[in-house]
Formats: C-alpha cells, sequence, structure tokens
C-alpha cells in the first residue's frame, strides 16, 4: 500500500479495457492520493481525449463494487437534476467509464480492482488558498454538493467504508495500538497527551445523531482542497472529485473536513507542524459560501454542532494518522517512515489552534445563522 505503483498489471493493460475510442498515448501518475493509485490516461482523439484511471486499494475499500454503486447512482441523480435546476454557473459530475462489457469495473488477471471516471478539462485541482475569493469558492463547492443530493435519500446508497468519521471507533483502534514498542520522542508524547486529553468528548457527534438532534444525510466525506476542481478561465468552482466516501453520513462531517483542510495555509503535508494555525478569515469565507448555497436546508441543531465538527474532524484525522504510525504505516500511502507522525502533528496543532479560537469561531458563526 506505501508503494504507487501498480503492483501486478500495467495501467497501459488496463486502459485498453475502459478507453472510449483511439489509442493510448501517454500514462502518467497523478494527483495526491492517500489510498488509491491514479494516473491520467490520454488518447490520440479529439473529443474525450483524457481519462482517469484508479487502482482501487481494496484493503481500505473491502466491497468496491459498492463503491461503484453508490458512485453511479449519485451521479444519475446529479446529472437528472441538473437538467432540471435554474443553475446558472458551471457545474461539472464525473462519469463512469464502463468496459466493453457495460461493467463499471474491470479486475486484473492479478486481482486488482480498477475503475475509470472522466477528466473535466478546462479545469483544475486547488492545491492551495491564496485568495478570499477561492475560500468562498471551496464552501460554496461544498454547499452545491449538498444542495444537489439534498433530495436523494440516504438509504438508497450503500455504508461502504463502516465507521468512516465516527470518532469514538477511531479511537478504540488507537487504543488497540497504542501498547506498541514505538520510541518515546517528544513529538510522539506530545501526541499522546493531545489524545489522552480530549479522550472524553470524541463522541459529541455521534450523541447527537444518536438523539436525533442531526440526521443522517448523504455525503461526500473527502471534500478536502483539492478535492475542489476550480475554472481555469472563471477560478469558479465546478466540480468536488474524489467520490469513493460517498455514502451515508453527517453533513457535519464535510463541514469539518473542508474547514480543517481550507483553514490550513501551511497545508496538511506541511513540516512545519510547529507553525500550523487555523485561519479565521478562510472560515469566514468557506462558511459563507457555504451557506449561500445550504442555508435552505441546515436545521437550528445543524448550526449548533458547526463548531464541534470542525474542531473533532481535525482531531479525528490527526488520531487516524497517529494510529496508522503506531500501526506501522498500513492505511496511509507514505514517502517515509514518520510521514504519519508528522501528519498527525500538524492535525494535532490545527485542533490546538481552532479550540484557542473558539469563542471567535462560535461567534462567527452565529453571525451567519
Ligand atoms: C484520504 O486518499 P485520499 O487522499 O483521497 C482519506 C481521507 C483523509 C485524507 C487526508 C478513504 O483521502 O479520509 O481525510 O486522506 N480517505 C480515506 O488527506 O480514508
Ligand atoms: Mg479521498
Amino acid at each position: 500500500m506505501s508503494d504507487s505503483l501498480p503492483s501486478g498489471s500495467s495501467p497501459w493493460v488496463v486502459a485498453e479495457q475502459f478507453k472510449p475510442a483511439g489509442t493510448v498515448v501517454n500514462i502518467q501518475e497523478f494527483g495526491q492520493g492517500n489510498i488509491n493509485s491514479t494516473f491520467l490516461v490520454t488518447l490520440d482523439v479529439v473529443t474525450d481525449q483524457r481519462f482517469i484511471l484508479q487502482r482501487i486499494n481494496t484493503q481500505v475499500f473491502q466491497h468496491p463494487q459498492l463503491v461503484m454503486r453508490n458512485i453511479r447512482t449519485y451521479s444519475e441523480h446529479v446529472c437528472q437534476r441538473l437538467q432540471t435546476d435554474t443553475c446558472q454557473r458551471r457545474w461539472e459530475v464525473p462519469r463512469v467509464l464502463l468496459t466493453p462489457a457495460q461493467q463499471d469495473y474491470w479486475i486484473s488477471p492479478d486481482g486488482d480492482f480498477w475503475r475509470a471516471m472522466s477528466y473535466i478539462e478546462t479545469a483544475q485541482a486547488l492545491q492551495e488558498i491564496t485568495t478570499p475569493d477561492q475560500a468562498e469558492e471551496m464552501g460554496y463547492a461544498l454547499g452545491m454538493f449538498h444542495h444537489l443530493i439534498s433530495d436523494l435519500p440516504a438509504e438508497q446508497l450503500a455504508d461502504t467504508l463502516e465507521g468512516f468519521h465516527i470518532t469514538p471507533q477511531y479511537l478504540q483502534q488507537f487504543e488497540q495500538v497504542q501498547d506498541t514498542q514505538v520510541e518515546l520522542t517528544p513529538e510522539v508524547e506530545y501526541c499522546l497527551q493531545f489524545i489522552r486529553d480530549r479522550k472524553q468528548d470524541t463522541d459529541i457527534l455521534e450523541t447527537a445523531k444518536a438523539e436525533g438532534k442531526l440526521q443522517l444525510r448523504l455525503m461526500h466525506g473527502d471534500p478536502k482542497i483539492n478535492n475542489i476542481l476550480m475554472d481555469t478561465d472563471t477560478q469558479q468552482a465546478v466540480s468536488v472529485i474524489d467520490l469513493d466516501t460517498v455514502k451515508p453520513g453527517l453533513v457535519h462531517y464535510d463541514i469539518g473536513d473542508c474547514l480543517r483542510s481550507g483553514c490550513n495555509p501551511l497545508g496538511e503535508e506541511t513540516e512545519q507542524w510547529e507553525m500550523v494555525q487555523f485561519d479565521l478569515q478562510r472560515c469566514q469565507r468557506i462558511l459563507q459560501g457555504y451557506l449561500a448555497v445550504a442555508q435552505s436546508f441546515l436545521t437550528d441543531h445543524d448550526y449548533d454542532y458547526l463548531y464541534d465538527a470542525v474542531r473533532l474532524i481535525a482531531f479525528e484525522l490527526g488520531l487516524r494518522f497517529f494510529t496508522d504510525y503506531l500501526a506501522g504505516n498500513v492505511y496511509f500511502k507514505v514517502k517515509h517512515p514518520d510521514h504519519n507522525l508528522n501528519r498527525a502533528l500538524v492535525q494535532f496543532k490545527l485542533a490546538e489552534s481552532i479550540e484557542a479560537q473558539a469563542q471567535e469561531i462560535h461567534a462567527l458563526i452565529q453571525s451567519l445563522r
């Protein structure tokens, strides 16, 4: 899992199964995914010249056929809705490509699970936010994503990744590996202490869900910065990609994830973890962009838990990275043995900065209600 090259079959062989027409002339590794392996395939044709080919990590996604079914249910629904919606702006949904046998996946002779998606042209993944307008666009993108599925019943999609974003379950996984022999460096001690100090309040969203205050809806699951596509001409958001975790969940997981990703100017891969801060101005613009679209379907309770969502999802991702570090880097791809430790430190510093600005964030949410 820590290598990004295909273990068995070559993407050149696999691309033949999905190419709509023409000859494959180029294949290159693409994106920064931490789980799957992604390639951009170029064909010698004029239309649909490029497509995305992915080998799904089936250690993580153990029911990849269900993942594909979810993606198709989602994209068919949204495409239909876009035909009737009176939205004036460009909005794109990645399409699933089929094999000659009309299947939405192909299993190579060595057992790898592959699938292909259309590539959205004249758009680029947001790599970092450099202007306040981009922050607002990021929020708009998530709002639009939620808006377009707000009338698709959650039961129509399968739970393809049990426990995903259920923070108390990540805490249990941490507890199972916390006695692993590991050198107690100051960084490791900091993480251990950070988790110890917060383990009492990891179930706030799950409790609110169980009490019926927050309702199960459909979510994206991973609306981080580089899963938002911006139109290369207008610089407006045009799509949210990476649909593997579209499934029932709380919109709070998404809002929390969008903010923890968009409001960290140093980015989640920075080595300057001690400098990481949560940027309140970006938070304001992301929420404004989000609420411009989402206000219509958010309840009072939904607003009540927005602060906890941001704090919790940053903490949770830190916990997931740190647990994986202790477990020997078996889930997230790493470039070096301490990579997940460094990523955990970044998220814990971010969570600390969110906690330090709790009052301001609460006041901001209040002003936007
Ligand atoms: C993983 O594979 P990628 O980069 O799309 C992870 C997300 C994390 C993200 C952090 C299925 O997403 O939950 O937030 O890394 N996806 C899964 O960058 O665990
Ligand atoms: Mg993802």
